[in-house]
């Protein structure tokens, strides 16, 4: 499917890789343009990630001014060696947010350390550490589309039903998941090229494994532009999926949210971003409306400045940490106290769980990998510990003997949020053995995985000897539930002109990847709310 790129979209492109050199102002940051900024703004949206992003296009094309606020910066300019982003065999302080050591997923190899000191920098991912439980997120212009996998799923019909049985299912798989999957320009792998190409031998492998023991994979969508991947392998474009580009943001070839959605907002000529300013504070205008407190960062994370911006209508597209914190803080300090119990809850991990296999030493997965994940275990249906996991890539620039999986479970368990007055943010309460429903589904399908090819599980990758890791979650879901904190359109309850946009509303799990579900929801509950609200 081509992926259309109209005059309009071109035109946000060009605005958001070029605003200095054609004079626009629909983008600043904190050092540019103070100033130039409003104080008033007649829709605001804060975050630039899925939901934030699908609500600012359309409130853009409603003709509804609208200012985008994001807390980390626009990723447009190449640093000295000429890339935007770093890779993830030597990362420098673009790797991660506001940390002197990058924090990886996979942190050992062979029970070595193998993270590195860095600057502290307003760098792209950030890893936010609770007590068990560590939560990954994307910072900057586009979210989590800028250091996500690309994964593009669809969830199964049965088990959104089963989610969010307030949400009509002919509506979402009718209308809503094909234009969220059309807009993020969703493409699928040639099947004849993945079978020959060098940088999918790894997932061959593990494909090759999961069918000796009777179990079914699947070709995964993907937002990466798998056409140009060819064109690397071929050696014809500059590399980025096959140069160990993917957690630190891809310098080609993927079209995350600042190719797709945002310009499109942005060529609408009312959506405005302003990067580098966290919103701190939601407060109720008497009149109506709200006023919000900015902090304007600088790319070392000091606070420049702070100001107030006033709003009428306010959509919270932080995520699922993000928004929900804000909430919390709000009726937690007094602000918005009318604001109910559910505020915090529901939270949860999609069941996430990391795990590798040591392959035999003819088997080899191939020095250049991949780095977007194109193939699953679908292990999902008619199974009592449902499983969908991921063949994830270890792009380590050499052979590893290494079958790395990020297994999504069915976990009814759910953590929630409290507020710490000192800290003045929101602590997730999840217990370790929550998790343990997760570790026990992936045991059980890849037990029978290494039963059947002879092969065990490593135990040098997560720390001591732990075979699997659940320690942390790339898919944080919920703390604001649909149907809960907010009505059926994300509305908040008791707070009008107030909503909530992004994988917050999500309670805790979709079964796939999240981020077209984020974006489908969105695309629904935005199109009811300005017919009925905005109109
Ligand atoms: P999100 O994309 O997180 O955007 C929220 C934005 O708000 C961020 O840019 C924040 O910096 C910003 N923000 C937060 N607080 C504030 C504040 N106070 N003031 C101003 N700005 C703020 O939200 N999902 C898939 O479907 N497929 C994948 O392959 C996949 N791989 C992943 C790999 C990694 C390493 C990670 C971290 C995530 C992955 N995900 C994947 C998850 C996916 O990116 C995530 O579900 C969505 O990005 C969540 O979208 P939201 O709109 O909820």
């Amino acid at each position: 499917m081509p992926f259309p790129l109209s005059r309009r979209r071109f035109l946000g492109l060009a605005a958001l890789n070029s605003a200095a050199a054609l004079g626009v102002t629909t983008i600043s940051t904190a050092s540019a343009s103070a100033a130039r900024s409003p104080d008033y703004s007649p829709a605001v949206v804060i975050g630039t990630g899925y939901g934030a992003a699908v609500t600012a296009l359309r409130l853009g094309e409603a003709g509804i001014p609208t200012l985008m606020l994001e807390m980390g910066q626009l990723w447009d300019t190449p640093a000295s060696d000429g890339r935007v982003y770093t890779d993830m065999l030597a990362p420098d302080r673009r790797s991660m947010w506001l940390k002197e050591r990058t924090e990886m997923p996979l942190s050992r190899f062979l029970w070595v350390d193998i993270n590195r000191d860095i600057e502290r920098y307003a760098g792209v991912l950030d890893r936010i550490n609770y007590d068990a439980m560590s939560v990954y997120v994307g910072r900057g212009v586009g979210g989590g589309s800028l250091v996500n996998g690309a994964m593009a799923v669809t969830p199964r019909r049965s088990y959104f039903e089963e989610l969010l049985p307030g949400v009509d299912a002919d509506e979402m798989y009718g209308t809503y998941f094909p234009r969220a999957n059309a807009a993020l320009g969703v493409n699928h792998i040639d099947s004849a090229w993945f079978e020959t190409c060098e940088a999918y031998k790894f997932a061959r492998v593990s494909r090759r494994h999961a069918h000796n023991a009777g179990l079914g994979t699947t070709f995964v969508p993907s937002v990466y532009d798998f056409g140009y991947m060819e064109r690397e392998e071929a050696g014809e474009v500059p590399r980025s999926a096959l140069a160990s580009e993917v957690i630190y943001g891809n310098n080609h070839g993927k079209r995350s949210l600042d190719k797709t959605y945002l310009p499109a907002a942005l060529g609408t000529g009312n959506v405005t971003i302003e990067a580098l300013r966290e919103v701190r504070a939601i407060h109720r205008q008497p009149g109506g409306g709200y006023v919000l407190t900015v902090r304007e960062l600088g790319t070392d994370g000091t606070v420049l400045a702070t100001r107030e911006i006033a709003t009428r209508h306010l959509f919270l597209g932080a995520g699922s940490i993000g928004s929900t914190e804000l909430l919390l803080r709000a009726r937690e300090t007094g602000a918005l106290s009318g604001l109910g119990e559910e505020i915090g809850q529901g939270w949860g991990t999609n069941g996430n769980v990391m795990l590798g296999r040591a392959n035999h030493i003819w088997d080899t997965t191939g020095a250049i990998q991949s780095g977007m994940p194109a193939l699953g275990i679908d292990a999902w249906d008619g199974r009592e510990q449902p499983v969908f996991a991921e063949v994830a890539p270890v792009p380590a620039g050499t052979e590893t003997w290494l079958s790395l999986y990020l297994a999504i479970t069915r976990n009814s368990e759910r953590g929630h949020f409290t507020y710490d007055a000192a800290s003045d943010s929101a602590r997730l309460r999840w217990a370790a053995d929550q998790g343990q429903p997760s570790i026990d589904a992936a045991k059980t399908l890849f037990d029978e995985i290494n039963r059947v090819n002879g092969t065990i599980y490593r135990s040098d990758l997560f720390g001591g000897t732990r075979v699997f890791e659940n320690r942390f979650t790339y898919h944080p879901l919920g703390g604001l539930p649909l149907g809960e904190v907010t009505d059926l359109y994300g509305r908040v309850r008791g707070y009008p002109d107030l909503y909530v946009t992004d994988g917050s509303l999500i309670p805790g799990s979709t079964g796939v990847n999240p981020f077209v579900t984020i974006t489908a929801l969105a695309e629904r509950n935005i199109e009811r709310v300005l017919a009925e609200d905005l109109a």
